[in-house]
């Protein structure tokens, strides 16, 4: 057993930091309504520590808590997608080595999501925050889409291309329209029985690896992925089916 409680400044002392927004005019009552707020969620001690108008009608508040509540660590069952990421380098050696020709990465923001920002990182010459991306790697073929793009655009072009791997970003999560997206694009795979011949893999900020899993990919990565956790997952992916065959 490993039994964790939050930690605020002491060990131990189960203080946690929440946002959340009341469609309250702002001023003390709003205040003192936040702080009830917090207690009703069965907190032992809140303060409302900052609080700012957002409308007329409307208070943002962020209140610290203390909570009784603990987890025992020993029993949470999670499997990251790469436990250590290869380096660029390393994942070009790899494809060399065990492949013998380039890859080709297809990838999109999929459905009606416009967000560019996340697959680009991941895909684009430059990349994200000092990590190049897979545009980049010569041993890569990377094609991005861009965003909006049907989920039956990315399979069409994903077999014309005849794709190694598809990569899908989602970003926007609201009534869960990431999960329905994710689920008719998992759906058309299967209707056209193509699980086997792709690595399936998508990502975006409420995107984790045990969700992916659940809706039938291959892998999920959330925030702060770089393209060489993707590549590192798709090039031992491949080279599990590989030797599997
Ligand atoms: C920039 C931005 C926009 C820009 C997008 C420009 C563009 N070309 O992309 C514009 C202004 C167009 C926009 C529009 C909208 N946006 Co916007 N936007 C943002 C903002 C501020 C930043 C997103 C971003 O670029 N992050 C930076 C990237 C690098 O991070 P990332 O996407 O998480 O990607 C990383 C990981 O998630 C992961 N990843 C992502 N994709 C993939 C894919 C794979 C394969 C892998 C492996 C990894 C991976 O790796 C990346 C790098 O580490 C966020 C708020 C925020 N701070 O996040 C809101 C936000 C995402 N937007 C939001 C909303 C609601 C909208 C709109 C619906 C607003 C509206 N009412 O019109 C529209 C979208 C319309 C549509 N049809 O999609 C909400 C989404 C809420 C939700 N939970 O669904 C957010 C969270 C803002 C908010 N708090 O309300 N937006």
């Amino acid at each position: 057993m490993n039994i964790v409680k939050a930690y605020g400044d002491t060990l131990n002392d189960g203080a946690i930091q929440l946002s959340f927004t009341l469609p309250i005019p702002f001023g003390g009552k709003a205040k003192e309504a936040a702080r009830l707020f917090v207690l009703k969620m069965g907190f032992k001690h809140a303060d409302i520590v900052h609080s700012a108008p957002l409308s007329d009608d409307f208070t943002f508040f962020v209140a610290y808590a203390k909570t009784e509540n603990s987890i025992d660590y020993d029993e949470v069952e999670y499997t990251e997608a790469v436990d250590k990421a290869m380096s660029m380098d390393e994942v070009n050696a790899f494809i060399k080595q065990n492949f013998k020709r380039k890859i080709t990465i297809i990838g999109a923001c999929t459905g009606f999501d416009a967000h560019t920002v996340g697959i680009d990182a991941i895909m684009n010459m430059k990349g994200y925050n000092h990590h190049f991306g897979l545009e980049r790697y010569p041993m890569v073929e990377a094609l991005n889409l861009g965003a909006q793009v049907p989920n039956e655009k990315l399979i069409e072009q994903a077999k014309k291309v005849n794709a190694d791997a598809i990569i899908i970003s989602q970003i926007v999560t609201q009534k869960d329209a990431h999960i329905k997206n994710l689920t008719n694009f998992i759906e058309l795979i299967e209707a056209e029985k193509l699980r086997e011949r792709f690595v399936f893999v998508i990502g975006g900020p409420r995107i984790s690896n045990k969700l992916a899993i659940e809706l039938g990919f291959d892998a999920g990565f959330g925030p702060g992925t770089y393209a060489e956790d993707v590549a590192t997952f798709i090039v031992k992916k491949m080279y599990e089916k590989m030797i599997e065959k």
